[in-house]
């Protein structure tokens, strides 16, 4: 393995919802080492990518009544999906996969082969407590008193053939791999696995699904599919072309240096990964880096708790860079963070717009002021300048020190350090004030001026990995071609030429009106999400026919119903739970989402109506069989909803027609 190569990876993102900024921080963040390694020399395979099999997959195509496939495609790579958001967050991945890639899958079918056939992964019988309804399988401490965790139903003792991976097997190798190395960091995360996981005692893994078909074939028993963790973890190993031709940089770049994952799924690459490639008998990655979450009023973000934030309006609003800068300052990359718009905004005002944007325009305007521009031979330097240069001098060894430890926070603290020294350095020598002593003005003057833009030069440097574009916009203004861009030339202080001539350019980053904004950010949002109600609206009737027949609308059946009982489902905020008479002889249960407009008590002993033959449908793990018909409308911005409800006279169980 040639010692100048790099290998980093992302967690491969599932594409079922619309990717948010939590998913936007790890893969900055590899985005931020990729191109530092890429600066300090490395030859760099930065790898992402998407996970695109699954249960979960499965059923939202179905929901939206295209195959998983075409599902699948529409998120990554339609508009505003995965592939646009990285190119927006200026991502330099060198490679993307898809675990739908055709060569991955074949891949993925030989690996799985390959285990099964030396004996690591056999058919066993999978036994647990099943759920037909969730067609799911529990163990007994999956169970909430007893019953299916998701439904509440009773469920009962099952098995099913599939098959197991020995995990077991590898439990003292892993356990060693964590506990005397440093594969697993930050270090807080080892415990955590070794207590949980591997003190109670590795159990062999499940690694086979017959409960659906969206995922990798074993293609030597028809039926079952291999589990999405087998297959997505492989992912890393596929893309340099692991039995596979479609590429062939296997050799050059395994093991990878560093895996970036979030913490939750820190167990699946510290434990069952390792013994994956224990089994294939390959060397394993150098370390997994488990990052935290960025939260949003406490919580983690998700599309399904409807608190996302979303990247693409934060980024056409302060710019792409102050927005990877916020991510890597603001939060300590091993630990939990809180996002707040406000949080945002200081950041800007204060770092980048006060501190960066201030020095870079006030040493450039004093340079074309004070000298058309381009500065004259300087004069030697003075103990007023000591400190200065010193720590200009130091500044990018303690930067790689940190960086080398993916303590990117604490990096930038380090370059910002000598911003703000830079900015103290202009009010002591107060260049205004030699520029008025003749005698002075020349040598002095142009030695003050130097070192404000060798500082502003070395920062830019170190600042490029994040905020590649700003940096760009700076090193044109000072005039600094590429050999003052490298890391070699960020080691020496007096790299850029004595009579540099600079050109000023646009405020980098202008100060934001945190009270104004923060009004103007929660209207975009709204408007936003208003846009996106409209769009999925607006779509509904341009694919539909305008006319049905006669007999198309015959097949549709209304029937009247009261309300026998009715609750709020668990974890929902929208789902009530209908238990109805239809006349039927039985109870029928009905799901509907109008929760917010309805409390439960108050439906109770209701006739309304529902659509009685609409397959049924599960939702939140609970199945529901029809449909209430509601009177819809949306009224100066908001949804208003009204219950079709008729006179209580009415009795169930009438059709409609
Ligand atoms: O887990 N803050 O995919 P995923 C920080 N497909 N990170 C967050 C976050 C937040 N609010 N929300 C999500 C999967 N993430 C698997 C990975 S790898 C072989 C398979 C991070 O789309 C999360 O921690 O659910 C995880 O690392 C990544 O986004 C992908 O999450």
């Amino acid at each position: 393995m040639n010692k100048n190569k790099y290998y980093i990876t992302t967690p491969i993102y599932y594409p079922s919802d619309k990717l948010h900024i939590g998913h936007a921080y790890c893969t900055v963040a590899a985005d931020v080492m990729a191109r530092y390694k890429r600066l300090t020399g490395h030859e760099v395979l930065f790898l992402t990518g998407t996970d695109e099999h699954g249960l979960k997959i499965e059923d939202k195509a179905r929901e939206a009544g295209v195959t998983p496939q075409q599902f699948v495609d529409s998120i990554v790579e339609g508009p505003r999906g995965v592939l646009d958001l990285w190119k927006l967050m200026n991502i330099s991945n060198d490679r993307f996969i898809r675990t739908t890639d055709p060569y991955h899958e074949e891949a993925v079918k030989k690996i799985f082969k390959q285990l099964y056939d030396q004996g690591d992964i056999y058919k066993g019988k999978y036994e647990g407590k099943y759920c037909k309804p969730c067609e799911s399988f529990w163990t007994d401490s999956q169970l909430v008193e007893g019953k299916c965790p998701d439904c509440g139903r009773e469920v009962a003792d099952a098995q099913e053939e599939a098959y197991f991976f020995r995990l077991s097997k590898y439990s003292d190798r892993i356990r060693d791999l964590l506990e005397n190395t440093d594969f697993l960091e930050p270090r807080s995360r080892v415990n955590e696995m070794v207590n949980n996981f591997i003190k109670p005692g590795l159990e062999d893994l499940c690694v086979s699904r017959t409960s659906f078909k969206w995922g990798v074939p074993v293609d030597f028993d028809p039926g079952h599919v291999v589990y999405v963790w087998i297959d997505a973890l492989s992912n890393y190993i596929t893309a340099l072309g692991y039995d596979n031709d479609q590429f062939h940089d296997f050799k050059d770049f395994w093991p990878a240096d560093v895996h970036f994952v979030g913490k939750e799924i820190v167990r699946f690459h510290s434990i069952i990964w390792p013994a994956i490639l224990m089994a294939l008998n390959l060397p394993l990655p150098k370390k997994v880096y488990g990052h935290g979450w960025l939260l949003l009023d406490g919580g983690k973000m998700s599309k399904s708790k409807g608190n996302v934030v979303d990247p693409y309006l934060l980024a056409e609003r302060y710019s792409v860079d102050a927005l990877r800068y916020f991510l890597m300052r603001e939060f300590p990359f091993g630990s939990d963070g809180n996002f707040s718009n406000e949080g945002l905004i200081t950041r800007i005002n204060v770092d980048l717009a006060n501190d960066l944007g201030n020095l870079v325009s006030r040493t450039l305007t004093m340079t074309g002021s004070y000298f058309g521009g381009t500065l004259p031979a300087r004069q030697e330097e003075g103990p007023e300048d000591r400190e200065m240069v010193s720590l200009c001098a130091s500044l990018r060894d303690q930067y790689e020190a940190h960086m080398e430890k993916f303590a990117f926070q604490d990096a930038l603290m380090d370059v910002f350090r000598v911003i703000s020294h830079a900015n103290k350095y202009i009010d002591e020598t107060k260049p205004w004030v030699l520029s008025k002593e003749k005698e002075e003005k020349g040598p002095r003057l142009a030695r003050v001026l130097y070192n404000l833009l060798e500082s502003v030069r070395l920062c830019t440097v170190l600042l490029t990995p994040f905020m590649p574009q700003t940096c760009e916009k700076i090193f044109t203004q000072l005039g600094a071609d590429p050999a003052l861009q490298t890391w070699e030339s960020a080691g020496h202080f007096g790299s850029l030429p004595a009579q540099v001539t600079v050109t000023r350019g646009e405020n980098l980053f202008p100060r934001i009106d945190m009270a104004k904004e923060l009004k103007a950010l929660e209207e975009a949002h709204a408007a936003l999400l208003k846009q996106e109600a409209k769009t999925s609206r607006e779509k509904a009737p341009e694919e539909a026919p305008s006319y049905i027949t006669f007999d198309d609308f015959v097949k549709v059946q209304f029937i009247t119903c009261k309300v026998l009982a009715c609750e709020a489902v668990p974890k929902s905020k929208k789902l009530l739970r209908f238990t109805l008479d239809c006349g039927e002889g039985r109870t029928r249960q009905i799901l509907s989402g109008i929760h917010e407009y309805y409390e439960p008590e108050e439906l109770v002993g209701k006739t309304l109506v529902a659509c009685s033959n609409l397959a049924p449908r599960k939702m939140m793990g609970l199945e529901s069989n029809g449909m209430l018909i509601s009177a819809v409308k949306e009224v100066d911005g908001k949804e208003q909803l009204h219950l079709l409800m008729l006179e209580d006279t009415v009795p169930a169980g009438f059709t409609l027609c």
